[in-house]
């Protein structure tokens, strides 16, 4: 019989879904295992083959686990809302609800083929409003502690997308949905306070099992920075200017001061600056530019002095000049700095261009007179009187003290901007009552359903389309019954994936968010698998919207991902990004009906390292199914072969000095396999995992092996393989093996250490010193033996023809040569 992977895969996901095998059976008392995707947005396009790499490598793990003892979770669901559902949407003029429901139809379809172990009675769907019911709920816990609040600063916006941005979803100073450059806008907008768990955000990072370039960038993105703060009188007023710095050991070479453009001591001063037209018309070019723009100014720094005001630097107490410049950011530290030229690239380059005084005050070496300018180290204090001779660590400290400023720390992380105006987006529950001001809407109205509208395209006003729905906004308000207008902003589209992995274990639950005991039992993720570019988003919104639910008892331990695995890309056959722009996408549908799921599954976890970037190849997918067709034509050895029955396999391979010996030579490398193939899966290494079983069917098919010893060796190999290629191994363990239970149901093998000492090893065959041959032969062979082994070699006798050997040279455990 052939292998028919059509209808072999078609027939075991059935039965696979009638029996509930996958269905995840909570057993408090065993060990559990929560192994997580990063779930999708179904657009509309559909999943090309790279999108399920991930997918396969969490069903191939959670398999492993589940034959493995533990109890596992393996959920997957939907993040239907925010931008690209609704630019999809207004794309194609299907409204954003019906568009999402058939795409959403469409990946599970794609995905049902691949023969995934997913427990779909756990799927879940952001837009659903049994399931934004809790996204709304959190919101209100939010606001309730203080946490959610409404601002008025200028924030990023999308002219094309025509909403408010964070910082998080720009790329540079770009749009990152659709690549348009952003404006600063003033507006109403809500926010969400991530900066107050900034602390907890950065210092967690410890507990977490995660790629260190992921925690890295957390790292960066909060930015935390430990320095001073220290007041700068100005001269002949009553007031001073505050600095944020990390350097107060330089304090001495502070030859003049900058301010942002937009710092509100400027308006303060306003009278006294004598080329008061030539500072406005700087902080007016000064607001057009983006912040990026602003910082990445390196070379050609710009500013102005601020003319007929001077401050004085409280070591010295010298008076030095104010500038503004746009290199310094209003919203960092408290928007204004002290310059050190002689110890800060940025003032180095300005103090140049403005002919300001550069003045030296660290040394690496006090002793070496020649340093090069500016030096932007550590090291001893010189030029600043009492303080000279101090190493730099000492001096921050003392110097601080000595103006009498105070420690502090700043992060680059900002408040999360997190109101749209658009329409496909959880509606935010508040009104705003002319009565009582901004009330929440009891919990037990929640859900706020997204009304239905006809015209969902974004006004572009700075409103949402929900303003426009009279009907919808008009509403009593919660505490006096007045009336009032509810909120009409949405929330982006990270709210709902901020928290998902927590409605997996309890998806159904009506009364609260996740019941307790489940929360305990399944938190946190063990194993958590998508791609790298969410280091800096997703990453951070749900660790701290769960953070602020393990405080409020809502979640039940203090980080949601304990390992993080990130997958590498893979790229068309171009090598560029797969998409349909470059017409070089590969349809996973297409490769399921050519070569079957299994050897889809195979050749993506065998192309390379996991987490790195690869280009699709189609000859590639070839090895692969080749490989499983051997394991099927091999298993066909079996057929009708009981446990009692004794029976013979044989390929015509060597036969290495006894069939006993054979056997047990297989043997031990099965065992050795199941050691290197659960490391392999443990680690995420499914190349290396796939390429010991091909080395093991290698070998099975070219020894002459007999007895009962060999025929649970095969089933050990069904076993290994099963989590990679699910359908072609359940078809041999029933219907050819005859086995009653599922072998995805069947414990892992396990290996005996014993057996894994080596009793073989690689005989290298020389004639006249050059290599010609390679042998497995027993550790302990004798010469004798080795050399009636290696003369009956085809190889060995082609090449010495009728020549006879002087001297044969045997070095155990190594060589043999053949001195002709
Ligand atoms: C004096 C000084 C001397 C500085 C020196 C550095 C080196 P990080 O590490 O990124 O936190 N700074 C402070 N506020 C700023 C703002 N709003 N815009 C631009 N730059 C600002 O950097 C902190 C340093 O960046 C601070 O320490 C300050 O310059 C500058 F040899 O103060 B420093
Ligand atoms: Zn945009």
């Amino acid at each position: 019989m052939k292998y028919n992977h059509r209808r072999i895969e078609k027939k075991w996901q059935k039965e696979w879904a009638r029996r509930g095998i996958y269905k995840t059976k909570e057993n408090h008392k065993k060990p559990k295992c929560y192994v997580l995707d990063m779930f999708p947005y179904p657009s509309g396009e559909g999943l090309h083959v790279g999108h399920p790499k991930g997918y396969i490598a969490t069903d191939i793990y959670s398999r492993f686990k589940t034959m493995n003892g533990f109890s596992i979770l393996h959920p997957m669901g939907w993040d239907a809302f925010g931008l690209p559902a609704e630019n999809f949407a207004i794309k194609h003029k299907v409204h954003p609800r019906i568009a999402v429901e058939k795409n959403i139809k469409r990946f599970k379809e794609q995905l049902s083929i691949l023969g995934f172990n997913y427990d779909w009675s756990r799927e879940i769907n952001t837009t659903d409003p049994s399931y934004y019911q809790w996204t709304q709920w959190i919101f209100l816990q939010l606001f309730k502690k203080g946490l959610a609040y409404e601002a008025y600063e200028p924030i990023n916006w999308c002219p094309s997308c025509q909403t408010g941005l964070a910082n998080e979803d720009l790329d540079g100073n770009q749009c990152e949905r659709c690549g348009t450059v952003v404006e600063k806008r003033q507006m109403r907008q809500w926010m969400l306070r991530i900066t107050k768990y900034a602390d907890r955000l950065l210092k967690d990072l410890k507990k977490l099992d995660w790629p260190e370039s992921i925690k890295e960038a957390q790292r960066n993105w909060i930015g935390r920075s430990e320095g001073a703060e220290i007041d700068f009188p100005i001269r002949h007023a009553q007031f001073s200017i505050k600095v944020f710095t990390t350097r107060p050991d330089t304090l001495f070479g502070a030859t003049y001061m900058v301010l942002a453009p937009e710092h509100k001591m400027v308006e303060k001063l306003k009278s006294q600056i004598s080329n008061i037209k030539e500072v406005e018309s700087y902080i007016k070019k000064a607001k057009s530019k983006t912040e990026l723009e602003r910082q990445q100014s390196e070379k050609d720094k710009t500013g102005v002095e601020l003319k007929g005001i001077r401050a004085i630097n409280p070591a010295t107490k010298e008076e030095i000049p104010i500038f503004i410049a746009d290199y310094v950011l209003v919203h960092y530290g408290v928007g204004a700095i002290m310059a050190v030229p002689a110890h800060d690239e940025r003032d180095f380059t300005f103090a140049k261009k403005f002919g300001l005084p550069i003045l030296e005050v660290i040394r690496l070496d006090s002793a070496d007179e020649n340093s090069l300018l500016p030096y932007t180290g550590d090291g001893i204090l010189i030029n600043s009187e009492k303080f000279d001779g101090m190493c730099s660590e000492d001096a921050k400290r003392a110097i601080t003290e000595f103006v009498g400023g105070k420690i502090a720390v700043q992060y680059k992380l900002r408040d999360w901007v997190f109101s749209r105006q658009r329409y496909w987006g959880e509606p935010i529950p508040l009104v705003h009552c002319a009565q009582c001001g901004i009330a929440p809407i009891p919990e037990k109205d929640l859900p706020i359903l997204l009304p239905e509208v006809k015209r969902y395209t974004p006004t572009g006003t700075g409103e949402s389309p929900l303003a426009g729905i009279a009907k919808w906004v008009h509403t009593k308000c919660p505490k006096c019954k007045g009336v009032a207008e509810r909120e009409t902003n949405t929330m982006p589209q990270w709210a709902g994936s901020s928290w998902y992995y927590l409605r997996y274990i309890d998806p159904k639950n009506k009364k609260t968010l996740v019941d307790k005991k489940k929360g305990q039992y399944w938190l946190p993720v063990d194993m958590y698998v998508g791609g790298a570019e969410h280091a800096t988003r997703h990453l951070i919104y749900a660790r701290f919207w769960h953070k602020f639910l393990f405080d409020i008892g809502a979640a039940h331990y203090p980080e949601p991902f304990k390992k993080l695995q990130h997958v590498g890309l893979i790229a068309g056959e171009d090598g560029q990004k797969m998409s349909k722009r470059y017409g070089n996408v590969v349809n996973p549908d297409d490769m399921v009906k050519k070569v079957g799921a299994d050897a889809l599954r195979l050749y993506e976890m065998f192309m390379g390292p996991f987490d790195q970037s690869v280009a699709w190849n189609v000859e590639g997918i070839l090895g692969p199914r080749r490989f499983l067709d051997r394991v099927w034509k091999f298993a066909q050895k079996f057929e009708g072969a009981t446990s009692k029955k004794k029976y013979y396999v044989s390929i015509g391979g060597t036969k290495l000095i006894t069939t006993e010996e054979n056997t047990k030579l297989v043997r031990r490398i099965t065992h050795k396999t199941i050691k290197k193939v659960g490391q392999d899966i443990n680690e995420f290494h499914f190349n290396t995992a796939i390429s010991s079983l091909m080395v093991l069917l290698n070998e099975f098919e070219s020894y002459a092996l007999s007895g009962e010893l060999f025929r649970s060796e095969f089933f050990m190999f069904l076993k290994l393989l099963a989590p990679f290629a699910p359908h072609l191994t359940e078809e041999i363990w029933k219907n050819v093996l005859k086995n009653k239970k599922s072998i995805h149901l069947e414990l892992w093998p396990t290996f005996n250490p014993k057996l894994l000492e080596e009793t073989t090893f690689e005989l290298i065959v020389q004639v006249n010193g050059k290599m010609r041959d390679k042998i497995n032969a027993p550790i302990d062979i004798s010469q004798k033996d080795a050399e009636e082994l290696t003369f009956s070699r085809e190889k060995v006798k082609n090449i010495l023809g009728t020549n006879q050997p002087r001297k044969v040279i045997f070095v155990p455990r190594r060589l043999i040569n053949i001195v002709l």
